[in-house]
């Protein structure tokens, strides 16, 4: 009798805790280059607070992370990597950092990020009021007809 209670007491336990503890894994891409960034990626992402798993593969550049989403989040963990000098898709490391960076870990970087934004949007606002225009053409004589 007095087992079993305390196997059921326990079995509640157990079941509250992985109740509150939220598992998650979550796959991004971490520019790097070498062994060295593998470690100091790793190491960034273990640092935050509630991740239980990170490993980066420096063949393809992504990393896999696994941490409770009661207690942090990917956008965190996204941060810390940054902070140390790897561009993640959510934040972008610090020219500063990068520069301190060994030169062997100096991963390709985008050049100018903020450029290529402003053509894309540029590009967007031609298309769109190009069709627009084209709606217009097209629905005008309509309307006259009717
Ligand atoms: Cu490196």
């Amino acid at each position: 009798m007095k087992t079993r209670s305390i196997f059921l007491t326990i079995l509640f336990l157990l079941g509250t805790v992985s109740l509150f503890a939220q598992e998650v894994t979550k796959k991004f891409e971490v520019k790097g280059n070498c062994g060295m960034c593998e470690k100091r990626i790793e190491t960034a992402a273990k640092s935050v607070d509630g991740v239980t798993i990170a490993d980066w593969d420096k063949d393809t550049k992504m990393m896999e992370v696994t941490f409770d989403a009661s207690k942090t989040s990917e956008d965190a963990v996204q941060l810390a990597i940054a902070n140390v000098g790897h561009d993640t898709p959510m934040h972008k490391a610090d020219s500063k950092v990068y520069n301190d960076l060994p030169k062997c870990c100096q991963y390709p970087k985008d050049e100018h990020p903020h450029m290529d934004m402003q053509k894309d949007e540029k590009k967007d606002i031609d298309h769109d009021m190009y069709h627009d225009m084209k709606h217009d053409m097209n629905n005008k004589p309509k309307h006259e007809v009717q």
